[in-house]
């Protein structure tokens, strides 16, 4: 039997790299002299994408792979995938979802104790040899217990990141969704509402069109002069000039991102803020989690050639 073509735009974790190579016929697209030419060539035989980063897939790409059957993307967040076109086309669509939701709650939280905490300030005052000739770094003005959360989307990760918030003695005063859910949480069926009952927001939720900007002006103010933003899902979820305003005029007191509307450019006015606690979208970023978001892109792979489902789609 013939094995499947895949087809990789750009070089994938060594993982999904290895496993492909083991199991399918692989195009390493990313050391090709000439990809057009390799697309034109090639894209008719292609049956599997696999994909990842911020590489973008979308109606254009697929139109040149008439005969693909699934895109693997490595990532729960599948935003720079057009789901809508490859549904389309009869595509299959599979996410990397579950594997990395305790890695990406640790780092919420590991974001949240940095900002309200200041941590990662008080780690920089050190190294600049200002503890010895300044004395004590100043007291920080908030503490993590006694917070309020409110998460913004209650999925997998959101219910992961309310466990380890209660082990910190924080208050999960509850979340928004688009719908309710069976949790022992409040249900804020309106964002602002939620905003207004809480001091911490925690971002959660995937990046796509009924997302984008959803935490806006409106919702910083609620949020108000004790408000710390956490976000952690997606960068076009928050309206980030908004955001830098607000954190400028202290409407709220702190933001700790991992995630940017225009990756990996982080504006300056951002990184000038000392309200800001800021990292390179490591939410999933260890060796053991990346490993295991490789192996289910590969599992998907395998077992739609195998046996004609997906473990893990978002469509179909
Ligand atoms: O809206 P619902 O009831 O489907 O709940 C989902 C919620 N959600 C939203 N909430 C408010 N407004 C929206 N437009 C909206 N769209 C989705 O986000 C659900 O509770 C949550 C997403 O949870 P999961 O699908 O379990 O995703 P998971 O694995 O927790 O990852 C969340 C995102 C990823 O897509 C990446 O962007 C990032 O975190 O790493």
């Amino acid at each position: 039997m013939t094995r499947p073509t895949v087809l990789m735009p750009s070089r994938m974790h060594d993982v999904v790299v290895e496993g492909c190579e083991e199991r399918f016929e692989l195009i390493r697209l990313w050391e090709a002299a000439d990809p057009d030419a390799v697309l034109a060539e090639r894209g008719a035989d292609v049956r599997g994408l696999a994909t990842g980063g911020h590489h973008t897939v979308d109606a254009a790409l697929l139109d040149r792979l008439p005969n693909l059957q699934i895109v693997a993307n490595f990532g729960v967040g599948y935003d720079t995938v057009d789901v809508e076109a490859a549904t389309e086309r009869g595509v299959i669509v599979t996410n990397t979802p579950g594997v990395l939701d305790d890695e990406v709650a640790d780092t919420a939280l590991g974001l949240m104790l940095m900002t309200v905490r200041e941590l990662g300030r008080a780690e920089r005052y050190l190294r600049a040899g200002r503890w010895a000739t300044e004395g004590n770094y100043p007291l920080t003005d908030l503490t993590m217990t006694g917070r309020r959360l409110g998460i913004l989307g209650l999925g997998r990760i959101g219910e992961a990141i309310a466990k380890r918030a209660e082990a910190f003695k924080v208050t999960i005063a509850g979340y928004h969704n688009r719908s309710r859910k069976d949790v022992p949480y409040r249900y804020y069926p309106s964002l602002v509402e939620m905003a207004r009952d809480v001091d911490t927001l925690v971002v959660v939720v995937p990046g796509n069109a009924s997302t984008r900007h959803l935490v806006n002006a409106e919702v910083l103010e609620a949020l108000g002069p004790d408000g710390v933003l956490i976000n952690i899902g997606r960068g076009t979820v928050v309206d980030e000039a908004a955001l830098i305003a607000a954190l400028k005029t202290r409407t709220i007191r702190a933001a700790g991102l991992d995630v940017f509307e225009d990756e990996p450019n982080v504006p300056q006015e951002l990184i000038d803020l000392d309200n800001a606690v800021l990292l390179p979208h490591v939410g999933s970023a260890s060796k053991p989690t990346r490993r295991a978001m490789g192996q289910l892109v590969v599992d998907n792979l395998t077992t739609w050639f195998a046996e004609g489902r997906a473990l893990t789609p978002v469509n179909g």
